[in-house]
């Protein structure tokens, strides 16, 4: 009766793990990504104040942590600043329309995670002799589009300016005219 009772058992065991292998595979074949789906936004970064500059931002999500990688040319060679503005409008000739540094949490200006620092402050770019540069950032304290408004970045505008941000200048790093922008838009998929 005993080993009755234990070939039955075994067979359920058996056939729950063929189960579990079927289904796996059908996963497999119909879904390729992974379990925590990743979210992309953009911003097409358009020449401004008659610069020359222009270039691409994307933004990805996954599992909690943003990576920005920031690619753009037509600069003159050296450091720029480059933030996150309030707005998400590069309408004005001088992108005066972005508005000010996005600060969610109303604290100062001033270097990324270093004291006071605007959610905004991703700091300064470097382009090389060719006018070319590129950035990457990863951070936690952003999110694309979550319902925290003091980490959702997308309707707000990147801004790349003509000079260096000295990272203590209130309210703006002392960072020049403002020689690029673009919208952060959620990207279409
Ligand atoms: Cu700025
Ligand atoms: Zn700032």
């Amino acid at each position: 009766m005993k080993k009755i009772f234990i070939i039955a058992t075994l067979c359920v065991v058996l056939v729950g793990c063929k189960e579990t292998v079927k289904q796996t595979d059908t996963n497999n074949e119909t879904e390729v990504v992974p379990a925590e789906k990743s979210i992309t936004a953009t911003a097409l970064i358009s020449a401004k104040s008659n610069s020359a500059v222009s270039g691409t931002v994307t933004f990805t999500e996954n599992n909690g942590i943003v990576i920005m990688n920031a690619n753009l040319s037509g600069l003159t060679p050296g450091p720029h600043a480059i933030h996150i503005h309030e707005n998400g409008d590069c309408s004005a000739d001088d992108a005066s329309s972005a508005g000010g540094h996005w600060n969610p949490t109303k604290e100062d200006h001033g270097a990324w995670e270093h004291k006071a620092f605007h959610k905004g402050d991703i700091g300064n770019l470097v382009a090389d002799e060719n006018g070319i540069a590129t950035i990457t950032k990863e951070t936690d304290l952003w999110c694309i589009s979550c319902e925290d408004e003091t980490k959702n970045i997308v309707g707000k505008s990147i801004v790349v300016h003509k000079d260096i941000d000295d990272m203590k200048s209130q309210p703006s790093g002392n960072a020049g005219d403002r020689i690029g922008c673009g919208e952060i838009a959620l990207e279409n998929k």
